[in-house]
């Protein structure tokens, strides 16, 4: 079987590394190019332009260049092929980096430290032992999950909020609407690694926030959200900062990104801002990966990490 050849449609970043390393081993076409092009089979995309896709008449699969999908649904025009959504131990390490080094930064009161400095302050708080803090992950998959075993094995107590049942040695697991509120009822320190589908749009709202735990060793209930911006409510996040619902948050997702220069969050002197960095889909190791599943595809075997189209995941 001749190998098919590829679309590349990107929108935010340049393409160039890419292409190169898709190229080493199938033909490319790089958008605007390749429009309604019949000898196109497959499709890399991020944030693709609308009905680009449905105009591919030959297209056999659609690959994301990131774990997130949210950006391919935007499409009204999707077309019924398979969907892969990245899934790779580069990528999961560097989200688990994140995780952990925003909880030790809160839990070991990072923002107390960089506001003495300055003032030339020598004084330290009370040091709380990571087993009296419990972090409650919301989206217990693949990349809550690793952050999950790493930050057990620093000590800390670790919740999981998922869809469906899920059990994980050593960490108390809720699901659903019903688990919610007991889940958050049993966090200090909230992770949101949940992707954004019809479900959890605006789901870290003010409502939820105030549902965490806060008489706690930390003073306080933090937010970490490296999942997708519009499952928060920015505003709702600023007023539960100011009124001591929440004690502090680091935020790498916002509602609208690149965060306006105009945001609040910017100068909140409780919020640490990533741009949209926890974990950056890196070509050279996810262009090989998507290379051996089209190579595995042609040879009749099944796509692996394929998404749930009506789960929107
Ligand atoms: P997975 O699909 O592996 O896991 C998603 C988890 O969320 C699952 O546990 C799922 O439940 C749960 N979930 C989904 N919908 C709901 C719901 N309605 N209620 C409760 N739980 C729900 O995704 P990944 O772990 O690979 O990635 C998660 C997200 O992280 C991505 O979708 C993306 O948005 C974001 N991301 C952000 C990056 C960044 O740089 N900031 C980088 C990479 C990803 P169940 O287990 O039952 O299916
Ligand atoms: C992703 C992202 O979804 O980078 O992979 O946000």
């Amino acid at each position: 079987m001749e190998k098919g050849r590829i679309l590349l449609a990107v929108t935010g970043f340049h393409p160039q590394r890419w292409r190169e390393l898709l190229s080493a081993e199938r033909e490319v076409v790089l958008e605007p190019d390749g429009a309604s092009d019949p000898s196109i089979t497959y499709a890399v995309v991020w944030k693709q332009k609308p009905n680009l896709l449905s105009s591919l008449p030959n297209l056999r699969a659609i690959f994301s260049i990131g774990a997130g999908v949210d950006h391919i649904f935007a499409d009204p025009g999707l077309p019924d092929v398979p969907i892969v959504k990245v899934v790779a131990d580069n990528l999961t390490q560097h989200m688990t980096e994140y995780v952990v080094w925003r909880v030790l930064d809160h839990h070991r009161q990072g923002l107390l430290y960089r506001s003495q400095q300055p003032k030339k302050i020598w004084h330290e708080p009370q040091q709380r032992p990571a087993r009296d803090i419990s972090v409650g992950i919301m989206g217990l998959g693949s990349l809550g999950r690793a952050a999950a075993s790493v930050l057990l094995s620093l000590g800390f107590a670790v919740n999981g909020w998922s869809r469906s049942d899920k059990a994980m040695e050593s960490v108390a697991t809720y699901s659903g609407e019903a688990g919610l509120i007991p889940f958050l009822k049993a966090t200090d320190i909230l992770v949101v690694l949940l992707p954004l589908t019809p479900d959890t749009k605006g789901i870290i709202n003010y409502g939820v926030l105030k549902e965490l735990r806060k008489r706690n060793g930390l003073g306080g209930s933090v937010l970490i959200n490296a999942g997708r911006g519009r499952l928060q409510k920015d505003a709702d996040i600023l007023r539960a900062l100011d009124d001591g619902t929440l004690k502090e948050a680091s935020l790498d997702v916002f509602e609208v990104e690149p965060l306006p220069k105009t945001s609040p969050l910017w100068r909140h002197p409780k919020v640490f801002v990533t741009p949209h960095a926890a974990a950056t889909s890196d070509p050279v190791h996810l262009a090989p990966i998507m290379l051996r599943q089209m190579d595995a595809f042609e040879r009749g075997e099944k796509l692996d990490n394929l998404v749930d189209r009506k789960a929107g995941y």
